[in-house]
């Protein structure tokens, strides 16, 4: 289990940010707009979309999400994984890494 803090500027578009093969929970959200503060349903300023299993989210602009992604795997070695940005020319821009998964 790693967590995972994600920021997208102030000056920006929301991004929803996607991982593959494995799956996370939205831990919180903060410096969220007033527009999603409005929608929270907890403390921890996550709205309704936030709850259960994910494997995308989205970050507003000047939010900060933080995640907890659950890197169970079955397998030996190492194998890569792409986190990225689910906007076709987002990622084409670049908004796209490999995550390296396992032992060497
Ligand atoms: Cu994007």
């Amino acid at each position: 289990m790693e967590v995972w803090e994600i920021r997208n500027e102030e000056r920006s578009m929301p991004h929803p940010m996607h991982l593959h093969s494995f799956r996370f929970r939205v831990l919180g959200r903060t410096d969220s707009s007033e527009q999603v503060s409005r929608l929270a349903v907890d403390g921890r300023g996550r709205t309704v979309a936030d709850l259960g299993w994910k494997d995308t989210v989205l970050v507003w602009p000047g939010e900060i999400v933080r995640i907890a992604v659950d890197f169970s795997h079955g397998f030996e070695g190492q194998q890569l994984y792409l986190f990225h940005c689910h906007i076709l020319e987002h990622e084409d821009s670049g908004m796209m890494v490999n995550v390296k998964v396992g032992e060497p």
